[in-house]
């Protein structure tokens, strides 16, 4: 998808213009995939705009970076407080931010130790991520024939860089066939997320997701929805899953704060319930878009002003 730019861009403790935020081709973080990142969305509220969840996506900043034995030069605070001025100082109402601690210019090779470490944050408006009529009547998916990576390769609970070679692969396969979306497998079978989604399945009264031990990121947007899910009154449970249990789903949808929350409609042919958003997806679905905006008095504690 096409960025739009905005004004300025947070780079290692300052604000740039947007086409200054520049870095040098022998960046060790493109050399090697050795970066982590975030995607966080700020909506607007009564009160002004808000970023959503920020503290829990920037402590999953800091644990993905632990995994990779990356030291963030900046605390958590600094980068919740960097992140609010982005969009403060962009004059963004609603966008998408991408913040990123990389592995910068200087050393080569697979040591990267002493390597030094970058951190930017980046904000731009960005709309519905598998398009408003996925969000409206449901999307296409497929299984991939790409696995999720075991943990003992890459873990998939650092939200790393190179990691994403995996989840390209997958929604390459899966555009290229015709389908929104492709849903992978772990290497023992069972359903693990999407490319930049978790997966939901509604089936026999109860809401399921894959556990993380089957490769799913631990989804701040999952988080989210299994909160709000037990609050309508929704049995949710994590469970393993197979690729007939998707066939069989009454309902199903992905979770993503790029995405939000997307109902599916078919999996790799096979209607899913009705092939129609079902109820279950509909009312979470609702209370998701509510609640980022501030319009649930239950969760606004999930909400960081802009100020
Ligand atoms: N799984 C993967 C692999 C993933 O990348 C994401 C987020 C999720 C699950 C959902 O996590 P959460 O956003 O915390 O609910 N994918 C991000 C990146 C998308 C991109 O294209 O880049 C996102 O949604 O921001």
């Amino acid at each position: 998808m096409p960025i739009t730019t905005t004004e300025k861009i947070w780079m290692d403790g300052e604000l740039v213009p947007w086409q200054d935020a520049q870095i040098h081709v022998l960046t060790h973080g493109l050399h090697y995939g050795s970066g982590v990142f975030e995607g966080i969305r700020a909506y607007p509220t009564a009160q002004g705009p808000a970023v959503f969840r920020l503290k829990e996506h920037i402590a999953r900043l800091f644990t993905s970076a632990k995994i990779l034995m990356m030291e963030i030069p900046f605390s958590e605070e600094e980068l919740v407080e960097a992140t609010k001025a982005v969009v403060r100082e962009n004059h963004l109402d609603s966008c998408y931010l991408r913040p990123i601690a990389y592995l910068g210019y200087g050393e080569m090779g697979l040591n990267p130790l002493s390597c030094e470490v970058k951190v930017a944050i980046a904000a731009w408006p960005w709309g519905a991520y598998l398009g408003d009529e996925g969000v409206e009547n449901g999307i296409r998916v497929k299984i991939s024939s790409w696995q999720r990576h075991d943990p003992n390769s890459v873990p998939p609970a650092a939200k790393c860089t190179g990691m994403y070679v995996n989840s390209s692969l997958a929604k390459v396969e899966a555009v290229k066939s015709g389908y929104d979306e492709a849903i992978i497998l772990s290497s023992s079978g069972n359903v693990s997320e999407c490319t930049g989604e978790n997966i939901f399945v509604y089936r026999h009264g109860r809401l399921m997701t894959p556990p993380t031990s089957a490769g799913a990121l631990e989804g701040i947007t999952r988080s989210t929805i299994m909160t709000i899910a037990s609050d309508l009154g929704i049995k949710v449970t994590e469970e393993n899953m197979v690729r007939s249990d998707l066939y069989l789903a009454d309902e199903m949808f992905l979770t993503g704060t790029a995405a939000e929350v997307v109902p599916v409609a078919s999996v790799d042919d096979r209607a899913v319930g009705t092939a129609k958003p079902g109820s279950v997806t509909k009312s979470i679905q609702k209370a998701y878009h509510q609640a980022v905006r501030g319009e649930l008095a239950d969760y606004k504690e999930w909400l960081d002003y802009v100020g």
